[in-house]
């Protein structure tokens, strides 16, 4: 073969070659046509490797032709390939279904507990309370011996504690009762107060406890105080919070940080007072401790005046919001399940 035939079998080839390439439809197509020409094995290669074997006077011009032809397949490959990788793009852009409905994301909503504790918050500041916190690790001073409990009273038996040290200085608050010492610390009398946040006890989990709950507290204080502020208060709050229709009950209790103290309760708002599975066959749910402020935790808490007298409320979110929404188990608040948590606000 001399070089003009050498020429013309390489532009035959490369004709070809790119009539060829116009009609790859995909990559994998394309791939198979570069080992075709380009490979080890490819036609390119046995084409290089007859050079040795030419005239010595063709080997220069034989090289120089095989590369211009591989140069011009190069750029037709290259070419190919990125206007098939656009159609494939534009292929899959086109097969996309606007049609189809969206994924909507889940709309968040206000936990129960949530709610109850905002709502208790505008009933108290639409009576004055100011609204405070404090913190959730407290010091035995704050959570017992400032309440009239001093080391061994008894009535530490009450709370079941989570102490942080063996000295047992420090601990989780079992009630939100500390709040009334810090802010009588802190704030001149006259004084009404709500404190609102998370308690610990070490209280096994079942229907109506758990280890972590939240409570309320509330707090007036001032010149001559009673026992009947307290009862209209309360009264306001709970008919404001459950219906106007609901029925409020005191009865004698024991707290050592007031004195006289009540347990009150309210009608079942299931069975209207008649009885049911809820209230017991009572009739009765329990909802607050309170009292009237003891003079020793008013001592405690550097208050000296003599005609100063208060009252103080405590009570359990949860059971608020169970009572409020009929939740018949306390597990539920804290399992995050989002057909639980859907049905409120
Ligand atoms: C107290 O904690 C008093 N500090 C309340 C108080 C304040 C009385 C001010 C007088 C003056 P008690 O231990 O009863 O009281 O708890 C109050 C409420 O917390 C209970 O009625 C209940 O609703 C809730 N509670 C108590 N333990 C748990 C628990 N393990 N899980 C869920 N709620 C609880």
């Amino acid at each position: 073969m001399d070089e003009k035939d050498l020429s013309l079998k390489l532009e035959v080839i490369v004709a070809e070659a790119i009539q060829r390439l116009s009609k790859l439809n995909n990559t994998e197509e394309l791939e198979k046509w570069r080992i075709q020409y380009f490979g080890r094995k490819g036609i390119f290669a046995s084409m290089t490797s007859q050079i040795p074997s030419m005239p010595v006077e063709m080997k220069p011009q034989a090289g120089a032709l095989i590369n211009s032809a591989k140069r011009k397949l190069t750029e037709a490959f290259e070419e190919r390939k990125k206007n098939l990788l656009t159609l494939q793009d534009k292929k899959t852009e086109f097969n996309l279904n606007f049609g189809l409905p969206g994924l909507k994301p889940e709309t968040g909503s206000l936990h129960p507990v949530t709610l109850v504790s905002r709502e208790i918050v505008r009933i108290f500041q639409g009576l004055g309370f100011g609204v405070h916190t404090g913190p959730e690790i407290e010091t035995d001073f704050y959570n017992f011996e400032a309440l009239n409990m001093p080391a061994d009273h008894p009535a530490r038996d009450m709370w079941d504690t989570f102490y942080l040290d063996s000295e047992r200085k420090f601990l989780l608050r079992t009630h939100t009762s500390p709040v009334q010492i810090r802010v009588m610390e802190k704030i001149s009398v006259p004084l009404r107060i709500i404190a609102i946040g998370k308690t610990f006890r070490r209280d096994d989990f079942d229907a109506s406890h758990s280890p972590v709950f939240h409570q309320v507290e509330g707090l007036m204080v001032g010149p001559d105080i009673t026992f009947s502020n307290l009862k209209a208060v309360l009264i306001f709050f709970l008919k404001e919070l459950f219906g106007t229709r609901v029925k409020v009950n005191f009865l004698p209790s024991y707290f050592p940080f007031t004195e006289p103290s009540a347990e009150i309760s309210i009608s079942c708002v299931i069975c209207e007072g008649k009885g049911c599975q809820t209230c017991g066959f009572t009739g009765w749910l329990e909802i607050l401790g309170a009292g009237m402020v003891h003079p020793e935790v008013f001592r405690k808490s550097g208050i000296q005046q003599n005609n100063v007298t208060g009252f103080a409320f405590g009570a359990g979110l949860e059971r608020i919001a169970m009572i409020k929404y009929g939740i018949d188990d306390i597990r539920q608040f804290y399992t995050g399940d989002m057909r639980f948590l859907k049905q409120f606000g």
